[in-house]
């Protein structure tokens, strides 16, 4: 069953070109192992084109957590005497999960057992994961921290364009078109090497406009900022729509021969007065009309959206209106042009097309679709009647906890931390029957398992990841892993061959075996990867899907003929702006929202766990404008109390005017007291089911002393 630890392919001192363990750029990187090949040293890989050699501070420093001293180097399992974690071998650690999973089936059947998987784990994993799932629990109940992330824009961009890849274009597209709104980007913090492409597009005469209620060090790079009230940038987007007709901006020629559905979509829009959207946004009007001729004047043009439009309860809606005002103007599937979203995770593309979210098959299929049910069941070699429907979204899932969902395999997320009304899902990950952790160090939800199994890190294992371009990359290995520890393929092969040992064939480890049978089942589906092979990948810089054929390059710019609707036509939506789930009152007078600061990535599971990143990012606080501090008696540093319907937090105030005076931001890297989490509220956009991480009502006190 289990697989003897490899002896390294690797010699010391030999280079190994790969990539970032981090975000959904993949920086290039080369990895050279030192004489006792058990540290590694990183540098930036200036022959790979995302990033030219660049990284961040987190890729720079991502090999400390590669270390003994911060990573789990063995198995846990809780003492039912202590109540404590403690070791234990392999063997009892996978036997304890196959019990827990095996009782909570027979008690309960096979839907109280539930899968929560991440975007941060490679293709294969993905793919074994969601295969898993379906033919080995048989359960529906999975789903991923992906949909916190980027569901909102695949919803309105297969709506759309018939299918969802992050960006249709590759980022060196970016400093030759004309004008780019960056709509709820921070890229210079979230993706610091990417900011290259905005300089080198000013550089060359285009012009950047940024929509961010802060003025982050992104919007600090504009020719133009906007910052409208948190949760409005739906009303924003069809105010300037409105200005478009107005002014007889319209690409008619392409609106008739490329779309369908201008006529309603037009109508809403036009009942967005602009002074209704000023009012609305907060915006002034002559903002918005510099907007809208920044980017009518510009030959090609772009927009692009990242968390901040999207991570709202009415996400889905707020895309679909940034996607018709690039329709509008003729954008979307010509040159240097277009609607893109700035996916985050390391794998957050390629982790939303092999079938670990609640409704989807390999290849991006839906669940739903008996063609695709039948094309992978025979792939897997089962039944298609024995796959189970589409199961609960992330939230709806955590929150089912300890209902009817009574144990869980949780791979790759740390929901204690980065869930929103985090109190409430840790309270139901605790009432859980059974719960099991994979995860590379003790994080705070791993903190609350039965069993946490430890398991190997990026450096050590090889996989293939899809960047925020499409492009599918090799991250190779480059170290052993510690003796202690096995990788996630590994546990998938284990816990099945003790549930269901005649599915252990359909579990291989090696994630080469994995990669071609993930191409057999994409092959035909809209993210088809049957071209591509890890042989391919050693000699290209990845390659763009849809890669339906080997010898034929991929597709690096989509749509320039056809869009991917049955008819080949782009699909205006109509849409009307509405308020947020929560607006503030009397009660809850101000605006939170949530997002990143450069030096920590996500729950900090492992950025908080480099010393580095600690110095430079070392706790939460709570941003402020000066006139809100003022009015609340609150000067730099006071501890500050910020309090929603869903709980307190307390962190230092950072008073500064780069943000709206009705609003306040928080990280939300950090659990205990200065959890943002603990503040969030869990609407969901009806569509993607996105939480509103980005908008809720709080009030604030000074906490003396
Ligand atoms: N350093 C670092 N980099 C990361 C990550 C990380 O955790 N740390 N995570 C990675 C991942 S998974 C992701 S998804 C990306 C996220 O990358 P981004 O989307 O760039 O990150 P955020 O900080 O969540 O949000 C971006 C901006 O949205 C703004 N915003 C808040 N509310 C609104 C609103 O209502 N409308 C508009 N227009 N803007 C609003 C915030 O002020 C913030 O500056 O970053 C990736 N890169
Ligand atoms: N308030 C607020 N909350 C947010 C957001 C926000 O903007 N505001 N953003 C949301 C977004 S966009 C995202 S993507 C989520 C992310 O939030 P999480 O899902 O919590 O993401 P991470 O902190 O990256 O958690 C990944 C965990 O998996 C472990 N890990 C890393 N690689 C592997 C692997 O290969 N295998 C296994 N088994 N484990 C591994 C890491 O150590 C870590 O513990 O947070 C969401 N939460
Ligand atoms: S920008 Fe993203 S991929 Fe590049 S080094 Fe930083 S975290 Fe890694
Ligand atoms: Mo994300």
């Amino acid at each position: 069953m289990h697989t003897p630890a490899r002896t390294t392919a690797v010699s010391a001192n030999a280079a190994i070109p790969t990539h970032c363990p981090y975000c959904a750029l993949q920086c290039g990187m080369r990895l050279t192992p030192n004489a006792s090949a058990d540290s590694v040293e990183v540098t930036g890989r200036a022959d790979f084109p995302v990033n030219r050699g660049a990284l961040c501070g987190k890729g720079q420093s991502a090999a400390a957590v590669l270390s003994s001293r911060v990573r789990l180097t063995g198995p846990l399992v809780r003492d039912p005497a202590t109540g404590e974690l403690a070791p234990a071998t392999w063997e009892e650690a996978l036997d304890a999960i196959a019990e827990g999973i095996s009782r909570t089936r027979t008690a309960h059947g096979p839907d109280a057992c539930g899968v929560f998987g991440g975007g941060g784990l490679t293709n294969e994993k993905a793919y074994a994961l969601g295969k898993f799932a379906r033919i080995v629990l048989g359960t529906s109940q999975i789903d991923y921290n992906g949909r916190f992330c980027m569901s909102s824009a695949a919803a309105a961009g297969t709506k759309a364009f018939g299918l969802d890849r992050g960006l249709p274009f590759p980022l060196e597209d970016i400093p030759r078109t004309g004008c780019v709104i960056l709509v709820g980007s921070n890229l210079a913090e979230t993706m610091p090497p990417a900011l290259r492409y905005l300089t080198e597009l000013r550089a060359n005469g285009g012009k950047l406009i940024v929509i961010d209620p802060r003025r982050t060090r992104t919007a600090q790079q504009a020719d133009l900022h906007l910052a409208p009230r948190p949760g409005t940038d739906l009303a924003l987007a069809l105010g300037m729509l409105h200005l478009v007709v107005a002014q007889g901006r319209v690409d008619e020629a392409y609106v008739r021969d490329r779309t369908r559905g201008w006529e309603e979509a037009r109508s809403a829009a036009m009942a967005h007065w602009p002074e209704y959207v000023e009012r609305v946004t907060g915006v002034p009007l002559p903002q918005l009309r510099d907007a809208v001729r920044m980017f009518t004047d510009a030959e090609h043009a772009m927009v692009l959206t990242a968390r901040g439009p999207e991570q709202q309860s009415k996400g889905t809606d707020t895309v679909g209106a940034w996607i018709n005002l690039a329709l509008a103007t003729g954008r979307p599937g010509t040159p240097l042009s277009g609607y893109g979203c700035l996916t985050g995770q390391g794998n957050g593309q390629g982790g939303r097309e092999h079938g670990q979210k609640a409704d989807q098959l390999p290849g991006c299929r839906k669940l739903t679709d008996p063609a695709a049910r039948a094309h992978v069941a025979e792939v897997w070699g089962v039944d298609p009647e024995s796959l189970p429907g589409p199961g609960r979204s992330a939230y709806e899932l955590l929150d089912a906890l300890g209902g009817d969902v009574r144990a869980l395999l949780l791979m790759a997320s740390n929901p204690v931390v980065s869930a929103p009304r985090a109190a409430h899902v840790e309270e139901r990950l605790r009432s859980l029957d059974f719960l099991a952790v994979a995860d590379v160090v003790l994080s705070e939800t791993a903190e609350l398992a039965d069993v946490v199994l430890p398991v190997t890190q990026w450096a050590e294992e090889t996989g293939t990841l899809t960047n925020l371009e499409g492009r599918v990359l090799l991250r190779r290995r480059a170290l052993d892993p510690p003796p202690g520890v096995r990788s996630d393929l590994e546990v998938l092969q284990e816990l099945t061959a003790r549930l269901s040992p005649d599915l252990e064939k359909g579990f291989p480890v090696d994630p080469e075996e994995v990669f071609e049978e993930l191409r057999r089942a994409s092959a035909g589906g809209p993210a088809d990867y049957s071209g591509i092979s890890y042989e391919r990948l050693a000699e290209e810089d990845g390659v763009f899907w849809p890669a339906p054929a080997s010898g034929v390059p991929g597709t690096p710019r989509l749509f320039l003929d056809r869009f991917a609707t049955e008819d080949g036509r782009a699909r205006f939506v109509p849409v009307a702006h509405r308020a947020a789930a929560e607006e503030p009152d009397a009660e809850y007078p101000v605006y939170l929202t949530t997002g990143r600061v450069v030096a920590q990535y996500q729950s900090g599971a492992q950025t908080r766990r480099v010393e580095e990143l600690n110095k430079a990012a070392p706790g939460p606080f709570v941003q402020l404008h000066p006139r809100l501090a003022a009015r609340l008696g609150v000067v730099e540093g006071d501890a500050v109390a910020v309090v929603s319907r869903r709980g307190r937090a307390v962190a230092p105030a950072r008073v500064c005017g780069d943000i709206r005076p009705d609003t306040v931001f928080m990280p939300f890297h950090w659990p205990g007291r200065g959890r943002a989490n603990s503040l969030t509220n869990p609407a969901l956009d009806p569509t993607s089911r996105m939480p509103e991480f980005k908008v809720c009502a709080v009030r604030l006190e000074r906490i003396p002393g």
